[in-house]
């Protein structure tokens, strides 16, 4: 990706006479749209304390987001994520575009520890204005760590960044749904001995478009790119786009070596999407139903709160007594959801 090839903008007010926002949704909105760095960061705070006043805003920044590149790095934890993720900024940075992070980490939900090594790390690009660096833990936001991701990513999408990076750990539903936000999935694997790899253990090679083994300096490293490289040619890795091969990039991201290629490696799947307007169509559209589907679950969760006062104590207890059934309840409770 080269800075002639930038798609995207850089931020600027969209609209331009701007005018008295009339209540705080609209100067929410307004602020976003302006490329107000501290305002989005207070949103997204706001986000994962799970705020219902939020709504509007986040449908008005909904509606003009989507110009955003949004690239996920998942893998195991300890496999480099945080650090190539920091040296992919730097990449990216280089080639002139404005890159913003949401490092999700659902392992620290009190102290934080984890996500503070994260932002440790990316402090070399604290101070550049053209980087957004944010974590998110799971201080048990209502509606879980996936949804307020991605109310987090609509905030972002409509600032227009460049680039937004995803950065979760692989290894839970949780953490494959936060994927699904993403255009582009990097999967990351660490060199291994043995006969298989993590991500066939792990499950979720389907979401992976480009494979990365981090940590060449490793002697097993070769023998785990090979291993990737004969999975994807047996079609073990299940990509839903049978025009892709997903590319294999050998990496040591502390050097910052093979991150360049990997960036072009990125680019092109980018590329390819553009190219097959069936693929990236399909594409738009999966990740518009997961969204839906993502909120649905969450409006009905929040539906199903004690002080909702739709499920009561009695019908719970019916069902737990066998005197009614799930089956009933359940339905009866869908028709009383408006
Ligand atoms: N030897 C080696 N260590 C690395 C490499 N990349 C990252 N590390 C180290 O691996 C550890 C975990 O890295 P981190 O980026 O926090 O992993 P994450 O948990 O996946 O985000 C850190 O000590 C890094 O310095 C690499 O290419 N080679
Ligand atoms: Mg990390």
């Amino acid at each position: 990706m080269t800075a002639a090839r930038r798609i995207v903008p850089p931020a600027s007010p969209a609209s331009p006479a701007p005018r008295a926002p009339a209540n705080e949704a609209d100067a929410l909105v307004a602020a976003v749209r302006a490329g107000d760095v501290r305002c989005c960061a207070r949103l997204i705070t706001r986000i994962e304390r799970g705020e219902a006043a939020l709504v509007e805003p986040l449908q008005a920044l909904y509606r003009i987001g989507g110009r955003s590149r949004i690239v996920g790095v998942t893998g195991p934890p300890g496999a480099g994520k945080s650090t190539l993720v920091s040296q992919l900024v730097a990449v990216w940075r280089k080639r002139g575009l404005r890159v913003a992070v949401l490092a999700v980490d659902p392992s620290s939900p009190f102290s934080g520890g984890a996500v503070l090594g994260d932002r440790l790390r990316m402090m070399e690009h604290g101070c550049d204005s053209g980087v957004f660096i944010r974590s998110m833990a799971s201080r048990g936001q209502l509606g879980g760590l996936a949804k307020a991701a991605g109310d987090a990513l609509t905030v972002l999408d409509a600032m227009s960044w460049d680039i937004i990076l995803i950065e979760t750990v692989g290894v839970g539903q949780n953490e494959t749904d936060v994927m699904r936000h993403a255009s582009v999935v990097v999967l990351l694997q660490t060199p291994m001995g043995g006969d298989d790899v993590q991500a066939a253990k792990a499950g979720i090679t389907e979401i992976g478009d480009i494979f990365v083994v981090n940590k060449a300096d490793h002697p097993a490293a070769d023998h785990t790119v090979r291993q990737l490289e004969e999975m994807i040619v047996m079609g073990l890795c299940l990509h839903p786009d049978k025009t892709w091969k997903p590319p294999v990039v050998k990496t040591r991201a502390i050097e910052g070596d093979g991150v360049a290629e990997l960036a072009d490696r990125i680019d092109e799947r980018f590329a390819h999407l553009a190219q097959l307007p069936d693929a990236g169509r399909s594409q738009l559209r999966e990740r518009a139903r997961h969204r839906v589907a993502e909120l649905l679950h969450h409006m009905v969760e929040q539906r199903l709160r004690p002080d909702d006062g739709l499920l009561s104590d009695e019908s719970i207890d019916a069902v737990a007594d066998r005197l009614s059934d799930p089956y009933a309840l359940a339905a009866s409770l869908l028709a009383r959801m408006d």
